[in-house]
């Protein structure tokens, strides 16, 4: 179940988009973009082009860096722009049309690079047959704010052997969703995790879940279900997102098992694993 080609293309593409970032610093954009960061869509509107960019060349369900460059009509990057975005899937149900946004982060520009804009979304929901995504930019280079919609496809990150998204409703009746950041590159030994927790207030309001604990407990279900040793329960930090540790004492595959708590110690979602209980109804899972 080892993936060595898949790791080592990630790796690359890693490194390569670091390295862009550091070139890419304060030089006007005539040129087509790196291959490293890669252009997903693109729309023009008033003479400029706002595209959105990431280093994987794909969005999919779950957590989601994205970049977003201006470019005038002469292909300059815009610096010093004001920029929000909002993602809406437009679902068929049948006799009639839904829609929902998911959770997503503000916009602001990169540190690195001044002329490009950075935040995440998490898409809680694959482009399907019966449903599609747009991301709206809201824009503002000097001359006032302007919007544009353009389509974006989302992708499935659900396999047997994977998953970086899930949600649950809790005890309390609150749906809450959890995406996994961190870690992308799962190895033997300890590693960092990091995860974004969100509620459902509406179909367009998800924010971030605040003094909650993420208690976490990684098996191999092909392995007799044991554990490993290492494991600390993710607590909130102050970049808002939920961050610990997670111990894998081997490759292969592990289920990582997630009991919500809120601030009470209260479990709300999730459940514990025991001899009869192989898993917990909240969890992520990862292969390498
Ligand atoms: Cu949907």
């Amino acid at each position: 179940m080892k993936l060595p080609v898949r790791t080592l293309v990630l790796l690359l593409g890693l490194s390569a988009f670091t390295a862009c970032k550091k070139d890419e610093v304060a030089e006007p954009s005539t040129s087509t973009p790196s291959s490293s960061l890669q252009v997903l869509q693109s729309a023009t509107h008033n003479g400029y082009t706002l595209e959105l960019l990431n280093s994987s060349g794909k969005f999919e369900v779950g957590h989601n860096p994205v970049l977003v460059r201006i470019k005038d009509g002469n292909g300059n990057a815009l610096e010093n722009a004001t920029l929000s975005w909002e993602p809406m899937m437009t679902m068929d149900m049948g006799g009639g049309t839904h829609q929902h946004s998911c959770p997503y982060s503000s916009v602001a520009a990169s540190t690195s690079n001044p002329a490009l804009y950075e935040g995440y979304v998490v898409f809680n929901m694959a482009t399907s047959s019966t449903g599609f995504w747009e991301m709206t930019l809201t824009y503002d280079v000097g001359n006032g704010a302007s919007s544009v919609t353009m389509p974006v496809n989302v992708l499935a990150s659900d396999s047997e052997f994977r998953k970086r998204y899930t949600s649950a409703v809790g005890t309390d009746g609150v749906t809450y969703l959890l995406a996994m950041v961190e870690p992308s590159q799962p190895t033997t030994g300890v590693n960092n995790m990091v995860v974004g927790l969100y509620k459902r207030v509406s179909g367009t309001e998800f924010p971030v879940v605040d003094n909650y604990t993420i208690r976490v407990d990684p098996r191999m279900p092909g392995m007799g279900n044991h554990g490993a040793p290492g494991n600390v329960d993710l607590t909130q930090g102050a970049d808002g997102f939920y961050h610990g540790s997670v111990g894998f004492s081997m490759t292969g595959y592990w289920k990582i098992n997630l009991i919500v708590e809120d601030g009470a110690g209260t479990a709300l979602a999730g459940n514990a694993v025991t001899d009869t209980q192989e898993e917990s109804s909240v969890h992520f899972k990862v292969n390498f």
